[in-house]
């Protein structure tokens, strides 16, 4: 399978989150990406490099204030403080319910705190560089579909689906999949599908659509009731006005076995048949693999293979971005085994 891979992806390279109230170090790192390109390397997948601009279509998925903050975010922080450039900014405070989020404060962190969902997305010198280009793959993938390539996978991080039109949050900075899924429906196909299998719902790739019926949006993953990112995906949400019906969440239990996530993945499945979809977009989060560090899934390696064989099942033309998946040394083999699945090879 042709995948899309590019260096700047090491340019974000934060250095500590928070976990259980502890600064830790990163779990979504440069290595994630260095693994999985080994492999494909490895198993004679080619490489290429991103060679589309993805800035319309990323104005047609974020809104344009929320991308000028972003591009220059690591500048103006930067220039607050002499030492800033050595320092992580984390917002630590949002505008929720009664407050105004139409105004934008002058303050950085007032800023930062309004484009994100959580504290756990750190910035880094190199983050827009990388974000974009993981974007620019997705524009570059859907080039090539057009061009008659049945499936392109990218390697791309950092991830992408919990960006929402307007923030960031859960390590994801644009949202790649909703790049893929704008792109496709620009160059022509009628209905698309996003089907996210990462372990945390796609938050942010079910808000840019939810109010659209040319791109449904289908998730299995975690519970939100107990699991990241807990406000949004539950079963309840099915779209609104003329996305009404085309948005589909089926939420399982943490620590749920792996033949029940297969039935929820033939739900998934079934779902976009139905909608008779002309190209699918695979949000492929790899944290439900059993040895995911922060996720309560229990796929195991050769899970992966039969997950790949029920996409290329599909028949659709298909572009995979990488979103999550922690346990970095496995994510080689894992994605591999998606696209080898797909293939039947
Ligand atoms: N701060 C994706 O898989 N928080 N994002 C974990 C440590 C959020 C995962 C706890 C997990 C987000 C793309
Ligand atoms: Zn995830």
């Amino acid at each position: 399978m042709l995948t899309f891979f590019s260096d700047s992806h090491h340019a974000h390279a934060p250095q500590y989150e928070f976990f259980r109230g502890e600064r830790v170090p990163c779990f979504e790192t440069p290595a994630r990406a260095e693994f999985v390109k080994t492999r494909l390397t490895e198993r004679g997948h080619a490489l290429r490099t991103p060679h589309v601009d993805s800035r319309a279509v990323l104005a047609k998925v974020h809104t344009s204030r929320y991308m000028a903050f972003l591009e220059h975010a690591w500048r103006d922080w930067a220039a607050l403080e002499a030492g800033n450039d050595q320092r992580q900014p984390f917002p630590s405070v949002w505008p929720v319910r009664t407050l105004r989020s139409d105004v934008e404060p002058a303050n950085f962190t007032a800023r930062l705190g309004l484009y994100s969902m959580d504290n756990g997305s750190p910035l880094s010198g190199g983050t827009w560089e990388a974000a974009k280009a993981g974007a620019d793959a997705a524009a570059s993938a859907v080039t090539l579909l057009g061009a008659g390539e049945r499936a392109v996978f990218c390697c791309s991080r950092p991830p992408g689906h919990h960006a929402g039109p307007d923030f960031m949050g859960g390590y994801c900075f644009l949202n790649n999949a909703a790049v893929a899924a704008q792109a496709l429906r620009d160059g022509g196909a009628a209905r698309v599908a996003v089907l996210d299998v990462d372990y945390h719902h796609g938050n942010g790739t079910q808000s840019i659509f939810y109010n659209r019926a040319d791109v449904l949006f289908v998730s299995l993953h975690g519970d939100p009731l107990t699991e990241y990112p807990f406000y949004l995906g539950h079963a309840d949400e099915t779209g609104e006005g003329e996305g009404a019906g085309f948005n589909l969440n089926l939420p399982l239990p943490a620590g749920c076995t792996v033949p029940r996530w297969f039935d929820a993945l033939e739900a998934a499945c079934q779902r976009i048949g139905s909608y008779r979809a002309d190209a699918l977009v695979v949000s492929l989060g790899l944290d439900t693999f059993a040895e995911d560090p922060i996720s309560k899934f229990a796929l195991q390696p050769q899970d992966f293979i039969r997950l790949g064989e029920r996409l290329g099942k599909l028949g659709l033309p298909t572009v995979f971005v990488l979103e999550g998946g922690y346990a970095a040394a496995a994510l080689g083999t894992n994605a591999v085994n998606v696209i080898e699945g797909f293939e039947g090879l």
